[in-house]
């Protein structure tokens, strides 16, 4: 087995963020007078906050000055730091910190590829940080997913090449990111949307080390 370095998104594949995200844009949907949908959400998964602003207000059909944008981002940012705050170990997704601990048992390093600037807190109130060799979120990269910057800065933090290295992802760009970035990927999901990845598993629940055997 030649898997020195697995790489871990975090929203999707970790935990479920996707739906405090969308409480709290939805929040501000409504504040500025229009609604906000859950299938309107699933366009925002794996986009950074501000793009995801973008999006939010052309649903709308709304403009705003630059000022304005930065304004509503932080009033939602606000929010959602509110609900994540009281997340705790419950919300781990299945199988995901019993692999997380197999990986480290072999000697495999672990890094976080996430575009969420609020990585640290997430993964401080799910108590998984220890796991971690390396963190490379939002706060770090400067080009979103499918650029594949937030995984290279993850394998050269670690010194390890990319070909050594694993991304689980359940996004599509973030696959894409993956292959970009000379990566193989396990997409986490369906294969319907992640077919480009070198392999879909619907979770991580009774993952071990035979799922690097490509
Ligand atoms: P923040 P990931 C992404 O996380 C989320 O999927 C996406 O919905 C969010 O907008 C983005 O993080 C930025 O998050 O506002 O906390 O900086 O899937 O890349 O782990
Ligand atoms: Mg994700």
């Amino acid at each position: 087995m030649d898997v020195k370095c697995c790489i871990f998104d975090l929203d999707g594949v970790i935990v479920d963020t996707a739906k405090y995200h969308y409480l709290a844009w939805k929040r501000l949907a409504n504040e500025l007078g229009f609604d906000f949908t859950e299938k309107d959400n699933e366009r925002l998964k794996g986009v950074s906050r501000m793009a995801s602003l973008e999006i939010l207000l052309s649903i709308g059909k709304v403009s705003l000055s630059e000022e304005e944008k930065v304004e509503l981002a932080a009033k939602k940012n606000a929010w959602y730091v509110e609900y994540i705050s009281k997340m705790n170990k419950d919300e781990i997704l299945p199988g995901v910190e019993n692999f997380l601990s197999t990986l480290r048992e072999a000697g495999i390093k672990v890094s976080l590829g996430s575009a969420s600037k609020n990585s640290m807190m997430i993964l401080d109130n799910l108590e998984l940080t220890r796991y971690f060799d390396a963190i490379i979120d939002g706060n770090k990269v400067s080009e979103a997913k499918p650029d594949p910057e937030v995984f290279l800065l993850g394998a050269e933090e670690l010194h390890i090449s990319p070909e050594f290295c694993v991304v689980f992802e359940d996004a599509e760009a973030g696959i894409e990111a993956a292959t970009r970035a000379g990566m193989r990927s396990i997409g986490i999901g369906s294969p319907e949307t992640l077919g480009k990845a070198t392999k879909v598993i619907p979770n991580l629940e009774n993952s071990d080390l035979n799922l690097l055997q490509f």
